[in-house]
């Protein structure tokens, strides 16, 4: 199963988009004017990417905090972007989401998290209501491989397993939980062992290709579908940056910088020489990362201009909004193993 070049070109589009967003946020970072941590991707553009271009069109996601390569694909949105990262009421989550917390419900991406694990029982529970509402939508839940590590994890395979969900889950498997690796966390043989157990359909697909994602979604989805139930892509991928921020971090001393990383394991690389041989000329690429480039920097002066939310705001569009709203009684009632603040204890808020 080849991939024809118009094809491989829209996924390269996609790549160059998030991969100079990203770049973009790494220069624009030292001044300290985007307060929110950043957990970027660099190295993993192609596992969003991929996967997106394999699901069927108004399919629902969810991922995690290292989220702006699934925001970008689904979004093609530069504008919400950077003014979330810089605080404004123009982002995406009007400034008070970050970059941790990226969605946008009318483009599929339902919800992304800081925590880590929780979107995935939210995500098969969207999954849950596709198929006792005999509605043809399909999810697909994105999470890293230290998430694997907990319950919700696992009760999340087992009841889509149980119940044959709609649901792709996929892996984002850096082997890194911050700075620990996989062998010193986890003391099952593997993955797919494991998923195949529960009988769903298993793939994996080296992350920094974006064909091979794309095809192994593709290969996955369909045996998913033919047995009625959920499906299972693992991806491995290198993460070229630290944890959380915008700087390399193979002098810290955990982990060496791999021979002939670039060559073996950036995404954007291999689908320029794929697209090479498929006859695309250079220009041509050069030409799609220039319109890019002055797409982010129309952004990033809107960004910059916008003003920040009022503190008015604060409360709205939040659930402390709803809690707002009740009385201490019914607080008292809703939360009755905790102290609650009598209203002559509670100490307003100044912003
Ligand atoms: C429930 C929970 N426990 C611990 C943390 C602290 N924490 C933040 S990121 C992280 C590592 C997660 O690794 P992985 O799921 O592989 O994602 P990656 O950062 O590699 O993409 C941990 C433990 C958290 N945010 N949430
Ligand atoms: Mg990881």
């Amino acid at each position: 199963m080849g991939i024809d070049l118009p094809l491989l070109l829209s996924l390269f589009e996609d790549l160059v988009l998030v991969r100079e967003c990203e770049e973009r946020i790494r220069r624009e970072y030292a001044s300290d004017e985007m307060k929110t941590p950043v957990h970027l991707g660099i190295g993993g553009e192609a596992l969003a990417v991929g996967v997106k271009h394999a699901l069927p069109q108004g399919a629902s996601y969810f991922a995690t905090y290292r989220n702006h390569a699934i925001y970008l694909t689904l979004s093609q949105d530069t504008d919400t972007f950077f003014a979330e990262m810089y605080g404004k009421v123009t982002g995406c989550g009007k400034g008070k989401a970050g970059s941790m917390h990226l969605s946008c419900p009318d483009k599929g991406l339902i919800a992304t998290s800081a925590v880590v694990g929780t979107t995935i029982p939210v995500a098969v529970g969207a999954a849950f209501a596709s198929r006792y509402q005999d509605s043809s939508k399909y999810t697909c839940v994105f999470f890293g491989d230290g998430a694997t590590e907990e319950g919700a994890f696992w009760e999340s395979v087992n009841f889509a397993s149980l119940h044959r969900l709609p649901i792709l889950f996929v892996c984002e498997d850096n082997e890194l939980a911050i700075h620990t690796f996989r062998h010193e966390r986890q003391g099952y043989q593997s993955l797919s062992s494991i998923v195949e157990t529960f009988d769903i359909p298993f793939q994996a697909a080296e992350g920094w290709n974006v064909e091979e994602v794309y095809k192994g979604a593709t290969k996955v989805l369909a045996e998913g579908k033919e047995k009625g139930g959920p499906a299972f892509l693992h991806l491995p991928y290198h993460r070229f940056l630290e944890h959380v921020g915008p700087a390399e971090d193979y002098n810290a001393g955990y982990r060496p910088r791999p021979d002939r990383m670039e060559t073996l394991f950036d995404p954007i690389l291999k689908a320029k020489e794929k697209l090479i041989s498929l006859g695309a000329n250079e220009a041509q690429l050069e030409a799609i990362r220039n319109r890019i480039l002055t797409k982010i920097e129309a952004s990033i002066q809107k960004a910059k201009a916008a003003p920040f939310p009022q503190a008015e705001e604060l409360y709205t569009d939040v659930f402390a909004e709803s809690l707002q709203t009740l009385s201490h009684e019914e607080k008292a009632a809703l939360f009755p193993m905790s102290h609650l603040a009598t209203p002559s204890e509670e100490k307003p808020y100044h912003a």
